[in-house]
């Protein structure tokens, strides 16, 4: 494995819980830095063109309408294999099929509102983190104390 970079979104549902701290919280335990952090209010552009490789999909509009209904908190986490691993915590995409203990099962509430966004793959989250963040927002990690 290798040290990657992956984008987060804690969605409007999760935000709206006050779950933002618990959810960043595990993310630090699991090792995985916040090396980059925003609360954002979506508009309908940015989050449409986020999803654009869905917009031929039925979901497509009530995905971008959940995605600008409150703020947002967009973070670039960065540690070894943390694609999967943010993957791993995040559970499945649907919450009605994500177990206790993972995120979208602890925070979510179906396929729409599942609290978070993790990028799949090195290829997309390079694309999504140039989406939210320069590089000049970016901090080197931390050394081990
Ligand atoms: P994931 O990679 O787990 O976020 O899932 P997908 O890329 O397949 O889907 C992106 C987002 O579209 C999901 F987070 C939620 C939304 N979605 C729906 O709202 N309805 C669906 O039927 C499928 C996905």
């Amino acid at each position: 494995m290798s040290i990657e970079r992956t984008l987060s979104i804690i969605k409007p549902d999760a935000v709206a819980k006050g779950a933002t701290g618990e959810i960043l919280k595990r993310l630090e335990a699991a090792g995985l830095e916040i090396i980059g952090l925003k609360k954002a209010q979506l508009d309908e552009t940015l989050a449409q063109g986020f999803y654009a490789v869905h917009a031929e999909r039925p979901f497509y509009g009530d995905l971008v309408k959940f995605m600008t209904s409150g703020p947002v908190v967009i973070s670039v986490l960065e540690g070894e294999g943390a694609i999967a691993k943010y993957r791993d915590l995040m559970g499945p995409t649907n919450s009605t099929e994500a177990p206790a203990g993972t995120i979208r099962g602890d925070f979510g509430t179906d396929i729409e509102k599942n609290a978070v966004h993790g990028s799949d793959a090195p290829e997309t989250a390079k694309v999504e983190i140039a989406y939210f963040f320069d590089a000049s927002q970016l901090v080197a990690p931390s050394q081990a104390l």
